[in-house]
């Protein structure tokens, strides 16, 4: 045995039993880390009781007693999000990581870092960041176990709330090290950096380090290093930092796609059943979408997924798609009195009598309080499995077959309902050219359009030029190329009344786009400058509360759409200049000729 793990106590499982590079990678963040304790997890219901006991005891979490096995954590204020300016990839040369913009432009499409400044920046932080802490070594599976589709992570932490979540988000325990044996696996590597003794007093029990919070990535040997945030993005490292930013770098090597998509079934009346994914950039409502309850009669929606796609060509040519997760990480709530949660927009739900205590832990909150109840980022986190619409084939190994893929925005103005492409090239310049209205999850505030490349500008993890290539180098010879929607369920009128009811209506606009999908022979598009749009009266109207302004809803006023255009030409342009793929020029220039001709 190694001497190394003679001066620590090795509190559950056996460092022998570990497959040799795990043990070698163990040995390396104990060396660097020195943790007083070692837990390797099995992911027990024992062990998980286990975890939530030391939370208890530190009073990191609280019983919700309204509901089985059910608990909250309040974090520091200082740590409620994901840092965009502290997260890097690194890689040997800038270019490969990040887009080289124009002269004079910042760029907006990832921090990239150097070797040698990642390793100054590890040995500012990781060194000795663990003593007097347990480190827990979790080996997970991303996607169902034994699908071909499927990665194997493994990661160390210092936070005990991490493993009870990282158990609900994704396959983690002994079984995952069963079936992994000596093969490869993501490397991560998570502090909260609090050694123990504390140098300045805990803000709510939670021990964090905003001042050196940092999260990087080396992608091209598959390692991820986060600092100083318990934080769900930051901390739980197989959802953004694996399944998005490591997995986008592996699946650019292998040929397949890692996306910032929601995957859902689509149930007619007939009962013919298609799934599509769907890509929005934050506060568009993803999740509700993944997990819409259709008004139309006879229509269903069940969810594989509300976050993360996983996509591959199968033999046939047929896309198919998983779910890498194994939970929910949604937006949600604040505590109530009687021991449950409330969240914004349920003030007419409550019980008589219960009163609301604020994130920040004031008491009686009242509704229209000049301040939310929750945090705009709090979270909850919970089983995949648990979903009352969780579709029957989510963890099928193979996948399930996609036929559209959907991308969208939060645009006040000028984007119509919905539009479909005009071929796969045409697609991926919808997608490289999302915009919305700003986000709340992380750092950015107001309420400005902002480019958000296939919503995964924050995930990016290799040069965005290359990115929107990968893209382009799909359509091949042989393969059913699923057709590309865009979707914006936010356009206002002149009044700034929403001109779609949204919410469960969209089964509408996903019944049009699954109709265009499956060779109808009822003519229900036509063209226009932007692409297909749904031809007057083809999307299904019947029994809408209050009837739509079709005009205002497909209008593309044209003054707006020239400005549109120079925007996106210059956004891409500025931003990923020598590295933007000319298809991307040449869509840019027959959008403007069509539009000339309109
Ligand atoms: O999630 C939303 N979706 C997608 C649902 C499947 N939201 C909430 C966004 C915040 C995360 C929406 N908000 C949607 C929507 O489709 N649409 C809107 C805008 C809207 C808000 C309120 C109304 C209508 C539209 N109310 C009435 O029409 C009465
Ligand atoms: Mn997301």
């Amino acid at each position: 045995m190694i001497d190394l793990f003679k001066r620590i106590t090795v509190v559950r499982g056996e460092v022998d039993s570990l497959p040799e590079k795990v043990l070698a990678f163990l040995e390396h963040d104990v060396e660097l880390c020195q943790p007083s304790f070692i837990h390797i997890c099995d992911g027990s219901d024992e062990e998980n009781r286990l975890m939530l006991d030391i939370l208890m005891a530190d009073e990191i979490i609280q019983t919700l007693p309204k509901y089985d096995n059910c608990v909250l954590a309040h974090t520091d204020p200082r740590d409620v999000a994901r840092v965009e300016s502290k997260t890097f990839i690194s890689t040997q040369l800038q270019r490969e990581a990040v887009a080289l913009p124009k002269a004079g432009v910042k760029g907006q499409l990832g921090n990239w870092m150097s070797p040698r400044d990642l390793e100054t920046a590890i040995q500012e932080r990781f060194p000795g960041c663990m003593k007097g802490r347990t480190m827990y070594l979790l080996a997970y599976c991303m996607g169902p176990m034994g699908s071909p589709l499927s990665k194997f992570g493994i990661q160390v932490t210092d936070s005990a709330y991490v493993v009870a979540c990282m158990r609900i988000m994704t396959r983690m325990g002994k079984q995952v090290l069963d079936a992994m044996g000596d093969g490869d696996f993501v490397r991560c590597l998570h502090s909260v950096g609090c050694p123990l003794p504390l140098k300045e007093p805990l803000q709510r029990n939670w021990p964090c380090n905003p001042k050196l919070t940092f999260i990087a990535h080396k992608t091209a040997t598959n390692e991820v290093m986060s600092f100083g945030s318990g934080y769900g993005g930051n901390s739980l490292l197989g959802k953004k930092c694996f399944s998005l930013r490591i997995g986008s770098a592996i699946a650019r090597r292998e040929g397949w796609l890692a996306e910032h998509m929601l995957i859902v079934g689509v149930t007619n009346p007939e009962g013919v059943k298609r799934y599509l994914v769907a890509a929005f950039p934050s506060q568009c409502g993803k999740t509700n979408l993944a997990m819409l309850t259709a008004t139309l009669p006879g229509y269903k929606v069940e969810c594989v997924g509300d976050d993360i796609a996983w996509m591959r060509f199968d033999e046939k040519g047929q896309l198919r798609a998983i779910n890498p997760e194994n939970g929910f990480f949604g937006v949600c709530p604040a505590r109530t009195s009687d021991g449950g949660v409330f969240w914004e927009g349920l003030e007419k739900d409550l019980p008589e009598g219960v009163t609301i205590t604020s994130w920040l832990g004031e008491e009686n909150w009242q509704p229209g309080s000049d301040h939310p109840a929750a945090h705009p980022n709090s979270r909850f986190c919970t089983p995949a499995g648990q979903c009352p619409t969780i579709d029957p084939n989510w963890e099928d190994p193979a996948g399930v077959p996609i036929d559209a893929i959907i991308f969208g925005g939060r645009r006040p103005v000028g984007i119509p309902l919905v539009y479909e492409s005009l071929n796969w090239q045409h697609g991926v310049f919808v997608g490289a050219t999302v915009s919305s209205e700003a986000t709340s999850a992380a750092e950015y505030a107001g309420h400005e359009v902002m480019h958000d490349p296939f919503s995964a500008r924050p995930f990016l993890s290799y040069n965005a030029g290359d990115y929107i290539n990968h893209w382009l180098e799909m359509e091949m010879p042989g393969r059913r190329m699923p057709k590309i929607f865009h979707v914006n369920w936010f356009r206002r009128d002149s009044k700034g009344q929403f001109l779609w009811p949204g919410f469960g209506e969209n089964i509408r606009v996903l019944d049009w786009i699954l109709r265009r999908c499956s060779n109808e022979k009822d003519d229900i598009a036509e063209m226009s400058p932007i692409g297909f749009i749904p031809k007057q009266g083809s999307i299904n109207m019947d029994g809408l509360e209050n009837p739509v302004d079709w005009k205002k809803l497909f209008d593309l006023p044209k003054d707006f759409w020239i400005a549109e255009m120079d925007n996106i030409e210059k956004y891409l342009t500025d931003q990923i200049n020598e590295d933007l793929p000319r298809e991307m020029i040449k869509e840019i220039e027959d959008l403007r000729q069509r539009f000339n001709q309109f």
